[in-house]
């Protein structure tokens, strides 16, 4: 699957302010700086299309972007504010936190989580917190390793081993997962072929 056009939509405050739920949709989450604006960019070859901030933490909106593959369909990416940001004010995390719930739990078309992880770090504890609550909520989620490019290949392979061993202490089996780059592009095609997949699948509500 190949993605032939890519604008962005609109910004919500909540769940229940987004466009009709009427496509299927994919939701990029991650800890703030893990790469969610670049990845999208990557994906749709569009490198204006998500802003990649300087300022990490400041956007607290649902990001929509309206997005057409190849195989004529329309679909929506959605590029949800970071967590694990340590300068923010409680009031505000506890915001995010009733926001992305609500999203998360309530959003009808949202067909998969994307979880993003920084390749270059061993495991830590603000995603496996994250990762935990989905398991609470029963949300399905596919784990996506970022940066692989900053890494040599062997550190990537311990990074992303120790981290999917954390996650095996709490589920029988490790989620799908995807190794990528924003710079080299690696990972591409596979998470573009895998929503393609999850596309097909998608019935209309
Ligand atoms: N080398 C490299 N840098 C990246 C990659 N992805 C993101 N970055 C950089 O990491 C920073 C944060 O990226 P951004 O997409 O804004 O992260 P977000 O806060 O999760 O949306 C920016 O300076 C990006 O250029 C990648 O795959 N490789
Ligand atoms: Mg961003």
């Amino acid at each position: 699957m190949e993605i032939t056009s890519s604008q962005y939509l609109i910004s919500n405050p909540a769940y229940d302010k987004c466009p009709k739920p009427d496509r299927p949709e994919y939701a990029f989450i991650g800890r703030s700086n893990v790469g969610k604006s670049s990845l999208i960019n990557m994906l749709s070859n569009n490198k204006n299309l998500a802003k990649i901030s300087a300022t990490p933490g400041k956007t607290q909106l649902i990001n929509h972007f309206e997005i057409v593959s190849n195989d004529k369909k329309k679909w929506y990416l959605v590029d949800l504010p970071g967590y694990g940001y340590a300068k923010i004010s409680q009031s505000s995390r506890r915001r995010w936190e009733q926001m992305i719930e609500n999203y998360i739990r309530k959003r009808e078309n949202l067909v998969c989580l994307f979880v993003l992880i920084d390749s270059r770090h061993e495991p830590q504890q603000a995603d496996i917190d994250f990762i935990n609550q989905l398991g609470k909520w029963e949300t399905p989620f596919v784990l996506v390793f970022t940066k692989s490019d900053k890494n040599k290949p062997m550190a990537t392979k311990r990074n992303t081993d120790a981290f999917l061993s954390v996650l095996a202490e709490n589920w029988e089996e490790p989620p799908p997962h995807f190794i990528t780059s924003a710079l080299t592009k690696e990972g591409r095609k596979l998470l573009l072929d895998y929503i393609g997949s999850l596309n097909n699948s998608f019935t209309r509500l």
